[in-house]
């Protein structure tokens, strides 16, 4: 298929490419720098870039060295409903929080950042994990008439997947270049995710099909 730009209501998501998703960061995910040249070339076929930041002060409550006794992975009760607590990672300012190095972030039009309130985690690009209080990332789509999504990034069970399924739900049609995701995977959250998005019609798709 020769390189054609979309059609221009379509929008690139770019799902929290940080160092510290990515091997040797704060909360690896297995292989997650190996998206990024596949990122890069995807991007020249999108007239709109997006990127999303995984941004938090260093008293965040999902990290589990603000909590007494808790470990990373584990779950919590959090007012707004159960969370994972993790490792500190991508804290504001620091290089775990940076993008990779290598993906380029010069055609972005917007970045995204989120989980910057201490007291709420935010893994979707649409709305905090009180699974109400937006970003601001829908109206912004819909002011600029972009109708439909592709989403690509880290991690494919947690940030990629809470963003696929709420842009759908907002009404957006979307769809998941797989192969240029990579996952946590913890207790099966990999399998989970992917039967939820298939279920909420998030259509699957390869960067084959694309480039
Ligand atoms: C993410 C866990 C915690 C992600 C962010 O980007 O998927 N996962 N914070
Ligand atoms: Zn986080």
């Amino acid at each position: 298929m020769p390189n054609t730009v979309l059609a221009d209501d379509t929008a690139l998501l770019m799902i929290d490419i940080q160092n510290d998703f990515c091997p040797g960061g704060a909360l690896a995910v297995a292989d997650g720098d190996a998206i990024v040249p596949l990122v890069n070339r995807l991007q020249p076929l999108f007239s709109t870039c997006l990127l999303t930041q995984d941004w938090h002060p260093d008293d965040h409550s999902s990290f589990a060295a603000n909590h007494d006794g808790a470990e990373p992975f584990q779950m919590r009760d959090m007012p707004y409903g159960p969370q994972v607590m993790w490792p500190t990672h991508c804290v504001q300012g620091s290089q775990g929080a940076a993008f990779h190095a290598d993906l380029e972030t010069d055609r972005a039009d917007l970045i995204v950042r989120k989980g910057f309130r201490s007291q709420i985690d935010s893994y979707s690009a649409f709305f905090e994990n009180d699974r109400k209080t937006p970003t601001g990332l829908a109206g912004y789509l819909r002011e600029r008439g972009i109708g439909t999504l592709a989403l690509v990034g880290l991690a494919t069970d947690y940030c990629v997947y809470y963003s696929a399924i709420d842009a759908r739900a907002l009404g957006f049609d979307v769809t998941l270049i797989a192969d240029a995701c990579r996952a946590i995977d913890l207790d099966g959250s990999l399998a989970t995710a992917m039967d939820d998005m298939r279920e909420k019609g998030v259509s699957l798709s390869d960067s084959n099909a694309l480039l």
